[in-house]
């Protein structure tokens, strides 16, 4: 059956993957994204078809979300539009506040009035901050290390709160390291994966933040996309919470090692001071995606390395 889906954050890393697959899934797509850190090129295919609308839109404007479920009427809501990084969270507590946890509230209440069925919500791996009880199932205790982790953690509650007390479905997808296509390089918030590709295809050195033992998780946005198409659109799910990960663990060299394969680059690799405040070891345990939702990621890290490499946007 065809939906309607409202995407938040459309036109982002993660919100233009998802809106590719719900079109290519068949259903009708209102992206909105007030383009801060998204851009509209990652939506040129998405713009080409006609079930895919946009409105460049502030949902902090009071009344702007409201209005916009009221016209649009999804069958579901993803809301992906965020603060991305634990580093600007501790930057800016205040906008963290605001778009972390206030919007995901403002969210929660359009979708009630406008009796929107279902919310699919981004939360992420940053709930667990350093628990070394590897791998991490969702019944491990929060524990978050930013104002981020902490937001996320707050705004799987109250979208839970809510969809009990108001009988709607709420499912929240705590995204580990995702990677692949569309991740902007050149921005200091970005994933590793993004930043070392792009120096590495440069023959530049990436710079490693302390040893390179330190382990990751990384999920490809393909994958992670169709997870939220699943979450979105999948009839008779219930609520709940589930990581959405690969379930492999890969150190910092191991990556390092991964990419030089991946594009020929025979450098070596500059090491400096650890980050405060840096996870050590990070795994999801896959599981609960795969019972709940029937997920499992399937794209291998050498064969998402190798597409992120040959594309251009890498
Ligand atoms: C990721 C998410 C974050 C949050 C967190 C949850 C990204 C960008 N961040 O943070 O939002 O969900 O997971 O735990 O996906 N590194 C280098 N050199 C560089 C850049 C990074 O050595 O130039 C190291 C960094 O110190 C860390 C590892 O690479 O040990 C991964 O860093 P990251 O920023 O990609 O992601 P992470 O796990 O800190």
């Amino acid at each position: 059956m065809s939906l309607r889906v409202l995407v938040t954050g459309a036109a982002g890393f993660i919100g233009s993957h998802t809106c590719d697959q719900l079109l290519a899934a068949g259903h009708s797509v209102l992206g909105a994204d007030d383009l801060s850190a998204g851009r509209l090129g990652n939506l040129t295919d998405a713009r080409t078809r006609p079930a895919f609308g946009f409105e460049r839109v502030d949902l902090l404007v009071p009344g702007a979300l409201e209005r916009l479920v009221a016209d649009y009427r999804p069958d579901a809501i993803v809301h992906l539009a965020a603060l991305v990084s634990v580093r600007q969270s501790i930057e800016n507590p205040d906008r963290n506040f605001a778009l972390n946890v206030g919007l995901t509230h403002a969210v929660a209440e359009a979708a009630r009035r406008s009796g929107v069925a279902r919310l699919v919500f981004a939360s992420s791996a940053a709930v667990y901050g350093d628990n070394p009880a590897l791998p991490l199932a969702e019944s491990a205790p929060f524990g978050p290390l930013s104002p981020y982790g902490a937001a996320k953690a707050a705004s799987e509650q109250l979208l839970l709160g809510h969809a009990r007390a108001y009988g709607f479905v709420a499912r929240c997808q705590r995204y580990f390291n995702v990677y692949g296509p569309r991740q902007d390089p050149a921005s200091p918030y970005s994933g590793v994966i993004a930043i070392f590709s792009r120096l590495m295809r440069r023959g530049e050195s990436p710079v490693v933040y302390g040893d390179g033992g330190q382990s990751r998780d990384f999920v490809s946005v393909h994958d992670v996309a169709r997870a939220n198409v699943i979450a979105a659109t999948r009839p008779g799910l219930a609520s709940g919470v589930v990581n959405i990960c690969s379930g492999q663990q890969t150190s910092l060299l191991d990556l390092v090692a991964a990419l030089a394969r991946a594009t020929g680059h025979t450098g070596a690799v500059r090491c400096e001071a650890a980050k405060p405040g840096d996870i050590r070891h990070s795994l999801g345990d896959p599981s609960a995606a795969r019972a709940e939702l029937g997920f499992k990621a399937e794209i291998s890290l050498g064969n998402g390395l190798a597409e992120l490499v040959a594309g251009s946007s890498g």
